[in-house]
């Protein structure tokens, strides 16, 4: 260590000392409770995640991190578009988000809304627990938080009240509820349809009514939400993006923990992200995906999209996909694209 700096940290210290009676000068007393958002609760396969870790977490660290759900963005008011400058401000403590939530802030996010970019499961492992993955934690961890893990929402499919969609046509002036980046109004523009940017909790009351017909979201959201009960009844598989969910903590939290803690809240968020991605997945990565049964039985229409009728889709989409590959960064698409085509199926 330079003797500048030597002195700068000494007397930083010796003023930090100065300021703290009894407690040590570098870390933070424990809070007796620390605030986990998450946007939905444990009926749904993401505050399952939340919990697992949670519990994990108040067991190994025999209950000094003692951690409590915040579903419903409660902690800023339902808007999951502030969840990741609220983490980065300390009004949220820990938080499992949805990359797509957090991509306004954070545009390296946009890669995994770039339709029709991941073909299946093993593609979006080829992203997360590879290259990309590593260097989307270095991207999180300059933006101002501490990423941990990953998890997953899931497979974003169509729904709608109005028709069975199957070309880009059937889309054709049909209002969807869309959430997040400004990439996803791009998509939905391209396709010919209506889209209106609004927050999960204002979504709906807006398919209740018929203010919106439509929206995209996994299958594991559609049947805990009952979507099929607010007018859903049209389902269209194309698996045009997946959002993953990442495990993170505020860094002055994360300073505040011993390194044995740290290392305990860190091992239970990677336990915690692979239990969550077997259950959002449950039902639909199977042979017949049992899922889609169960929900077809609840007098829902379900639309297999042929190759043919899939890439109809796609190539409508290719502009934008190839506009915000430049805003997500052209080296960190490029890779991804390179993980994925070297991918094991
Ligand atoms: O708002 C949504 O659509 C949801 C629940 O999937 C997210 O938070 C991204």
């Amino acid at each position: 260590m330079k003797l500048r700096s030597f002195l700068k940290l000494t007397l930083a210290a010796a003023a930090a000392l100065a300021f703290t009676t009894g407690a040590t000068a570098q870390t933070a007393p424990y809070k007796s409770e620390y605030k986990m958002s998450l946007v939905v609760g444990t009926a749904f396969p993401w505050g399952k995640g939340g919990q697992i870790w949670a519990d994990l977490v108040r067991e190994r660290t025999q209950g000094r991190i003692n951690i409590k759900l915040f579903p419903g963005v409660s902690l800023i008011q339902g808007d999951q578009t502030r969840e990741f400058s609220a983490l980065r401000q300390g009004v949220i403590d820990m938080a499992v988000g949805s990359t797509i939530n957090w991509s306004p802030q954070v545009k390296e996010l946009n890669l995994f809304s770039l339709p029709f970019l991941m073909p299946d499961y093993a593609a979006i492992d080829a992203l997360t627990q590879g290259p990309v993955g590593k260097q989307m934690f270095v991207t999180l961890d300059k933006a101002g938080v501490v990423p941990l893990a990953w998890g997953e929402n899931g497979y974003r499919e169509l729904t709608n009240s109005k028709r069975p969609v199957r070309t880009p046509e059937d889309l054709k002036g049909l209002k969807i509820r869309v959430v997040g980046s400004p990439l996803f109004l791009d998509t939905f523009t391209a396709l010919g349809a209506n889209p209106t940017q609004m927050t999960w909790a204002d979504a709906q009351p807006a398919f209740a009514s018929g203010a919106v017909d439509g929206q995209e979201n996994p299958m594991s959201i559609f049947t805990a939400a009952k979507l099929h009960n607010v007018g859903q009844k049209n389902v269209t598989m194309w698996g045009y993006v997946a959002d993953p969910l990442v495990f993170v903590v505020n860094k002055e939290i994360w300073a505040s923990w011993t390194p044995a803690d740290q290392k305990i809240v860190r091992e239970a968020a990677i336990e915690a992200g692979k239990q969550e991605i077997a259950i959002a997945r449950k039902g639909l990565d199977e042979p017949g995906q049992p899922l889609l049964k169960d929900i077809a039985a609840l007098g829902v229409s379900i639309v297999q999209l042929t190759p043919a009728e899939r890439d109809a889709f796609v190539k409508a989409t290719r502009p934008v996909y190839d506009k915000w590959k430049k805003t997500v960064g052209v080296e960190l698409v490029t890779q991804a694209e390179k993980s994925i085509a070297a991918r094991k199926k």
